[in-house]
């Protein structure tokens, strides 16, 4: 563990500080009732965000050894979300269709998770690579025929790969670019894997939602960076890449950018467009960050406010989602088991685990319909809110509340 003072993409050491969330576990990392008893055994980070006026990248100054992150304590795995199955799916089938990918072609998928992306692509015969350094999610994609290569993906994973004669016609990067600490060796390995003719999309949640919507509780260790089009397109121009395209989903983890990425540079008007606005936002200047913290403390008063009047009246609260984010907010905003009691999740790898550092026990989620419901229930997981509500339909109708936090904390 140590703390950075120069840019980890440019190596700037002109780093501007605009946020700190104090020390807070690892989000992913939930705990055992062994450390409940003895929260001393919990190690907590220092968590803070600094802008980079050279290059753009918003970027944490800790650095958490990525084993740590995603091999010791991580148990996300992506097909417990319908809506982020079907938007895979949706992209496999498009890019099959637009590339004329078959049997020759090779798709790779970097943070392949359980196979939850790539399935799609065997079942269409494309031949595909998957990387993962998750021990767990690794075995669970090869158990349903998705090859997955258990190491993390950087330029000496994509050496191997091209010494097995292999080139990649698509490389898909969903969530990984910013998980990875060396942006560089990363982008540089893509950029050797890709064929001449190839296409990399890289799908990350925008930094310029996260400021406008508050959604702080996406920073956390494993999020080292928080991208906008400016700063993927001097991320990849470094290693001779081109950033040509770029799609916007609102709905996805808060407002999610997939960036389309190749070795000519071929820039869609679009992406032009974009690159604009963000310049006209600021998104390349410290200003538009400064103020973040204070926007940030408003949320957490208020939800914070929301839910003592709750208890105040002697309701009951239950929160909706282990996610990573969720810790972030329970530890940062300060939400202990005195103001929510415990947390449900479908993700049945993670029950009869605690929230990291706030201690709520995670349940299923059958706890929502099941005798003595809870009065309401905080949605941790609002990038879902939709499917979370819509799914519990038989909990609302028996009087049961929402509370939603992001971008302003709401009961529904
Ligand atoms: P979810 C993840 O973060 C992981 P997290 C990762 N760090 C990343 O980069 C971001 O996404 C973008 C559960 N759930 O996906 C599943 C239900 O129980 O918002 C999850 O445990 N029922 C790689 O962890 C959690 O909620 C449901 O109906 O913040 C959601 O976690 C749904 C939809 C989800 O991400």
């Amino acid at each position: 563990m140590s703390t950075i003072t120069a840019c980890r993409g440019c190596g700037s050491s002109d780093l501007k500080e605009f946020l700190d969330l104090g020390e807070t576990p690892l989000a992913d990392a939930l705990v055992t009732a062994e450390v409940v008893a003895n929260p001393n055994l919990e190690e907590r980070f220092p968590l803070k965000v600094s802008f980079c006026p050279v290059c753009a990248l918003v970027q944490i100054t800790e650095d958490v050894e990525p084993e740590k992150l995603f091999v010791d304590n991580y148990l996300y795995f992506s097909s417990f979300s319908d809506h982020l199955l079907q938007h895979s799916r949706a992209h496999v089938m498009n890019l099959v269709e637009t590339r004329g990918l078959g049997p020759d072609s090779l798709a790779v998928e970097l943070a392949s998770n359980d196979g939850y992306l790539l399935k799609n692509f065997v079942e269409e015969g494309v031949p595909v690579v998957g990387f993962d350094p998750a021990p767990d999610q690794a075995e669970a994609a090869n158990a349903i025929g998705v090859p997955t290569r258990a190491e993390f993906f950087g330029l000496d994973a994509a050496t191997r790969l091209r010494a097995e004669g292999k080139a990649a016609d698509v490389i898909i990067a969903n969530n990984v670019m910013a998980h990875i600490p060396d942006p560089n060796d990363f982008v540089a390995g893509m950029a050797h894997l890709l064929a001449d003719d190839g296409l990399i999309t890289v799908e990350n949640p925008s930094v310029w939602d996260l400021v406008e919507r508050c959604a702080f509780d996406t920073i956390y260790h494993e999020h080292f960076f928080y991208h906008s089009c400016t700063s993927v397109k001097a991320l990849v121009e470094r290693h001779g890449l081109h950033l040509n395209h770029v799609e916007y989903f609102p709905d996805l983890h808060g407002g999610t950018n997939r960036w389309h990425i190749g070795h000519h540079d071929e820039p869609s008007q679009h992406v032009l467009d974009r690159l604009a606005a963000e310049r006209a936002a600021g998104l390349h200047e410290f200003a538009f960050y400064a103020d973040f913290g204070h926007k940030v403390d408003t949320l957490r008063a208020n939800l914070l406010a929301i839910l003592r009047d709750l208890k105040s009246e002697g309701k009951t609260i239950a929160a909706y989602g282990a996610a990573a984010k969720g810790a972030t907010m329970l530890n940062a905003t300060g939400i202990g088991t005195d103001l929510v009691d415990y947390v449900v999740d479908r993700n049945t790898h993670k029950h009869g685990l605690h929230m990291p550092g706030t201690h709520q026990l995670i349940q299923d989620v059958d706890v929502l319909t099941a005798e003595n419901p809870p009065d309401a229930v905080l949605i941790l997981a609002w990038n879902f809110a939709a499917e979370i509500i819509a799914q519990q339909a038989d909990y609302a109708a028996n009087g049961g509340k929402f509370i939603v936090p992001v971008p302003n904390p709401h009961i529904v």
